[in-house]
């Protein structure tokens, strides 16, 4: 179990955009961690998603960080589009680039946490290179691309292996960050693991009636501390 206090990264792509300005309301007073932002280009994944307006119409709704998920093919030709903030998160995968040394060099740039994303089928031992180079992996817990999946059950035990391959080697400050079918049971779960970014979406925070978003965020957290 990590010392400090796990973090919700609410996934934009589960909220409503009829009621997007309560919705923020509701996360500027419960504390929410970070905005998950789903960028999806129709070719790395089989959706498209979030683009620049949206992000740029977020910032002026709320000053909480973004954790921009890059699910784009050569994110590091398209990083200055995004207007990426000191304070934000960035996931670019590791499937997604021929060159992600360099990429992830150009995301450090803009002075936010530089993630490395992982999907399912990624060994673990393809992130030997690079740890010095990340403050954190994106452990997708699905295959990436659409919300409402359910876990890839292998990703359990890999979350497993990878939190004792970070120790292993010296590692075990950087961030694990978990996406896809995060429910309050598989954040426990992965909480135990080691886990310190918890997406929340249509498993969670989402789920139910918009009169119960505060209390799924309260009994989220309340696994995750
Ligand atoms: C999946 C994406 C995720 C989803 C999240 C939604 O492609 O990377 O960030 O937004 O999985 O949550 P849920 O609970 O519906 O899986
Ligand atoms: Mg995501």
């Amino acid at each position: 179990m990590k010392e400090f206090a796990g973090k919700i990264s609410a996934s934009m792509m589960c909220a409503n955009l009829a009621n997007l300005k309560e919705t923020i309301e509701v996360f500027e007073k419960k504390k929410i961690d970070y905005l998950h932002i789903d960028v999806m280009d129709g070719e790395f994944v089989p959706n498209l998603g979030l683009g620049i307006d949206y992000i740029r119409g977020l910032r002026e709704m709320t000053s909480i960080p973004l954790d921009l998920h890059l699910m784009i093919n050569r994110p590091e030709d398209k990083l200055e589009w995004l207007e990426i903030h000191p304070g934000d998160m960035v996931s670019v995968h590791i499937e997604s680039t021929i060159h992600v040394q360099r990429t992830l060099e150009r995301v450090k740039h803009y002075g936010c946490k530089t993630m490395l994303a992982i999907n399912p089928a990624t060994p673990i031992y393809s992130l030997e290179e690079v740890l010095e180079y990340i403050d954190g992996i994106n452990m997708l817990m699905v295959n990436p691309g659409f919300a409402g999946q359910k876990l890839v059950q292998s990703c359990i035990k890999k979350a497993e292996r990878l939190e004792d391959f970070l120790n292993k080697r010296g590692y075990s400050h950087l961030l694990m960050e978990v996406d896809g079918n995060i429910s309050i049971d598989n954040a426990k779960i992965l909480r135990g693991i080691g886990a310190d970014v918890f997406v929340a979406g249509s498993s969670s925070i989402f789920g139910g009636e918009r009169d119960q978003l505060e209390d799924r965020i309260d009994q989220l957290y309340a696994m995750i501390r």
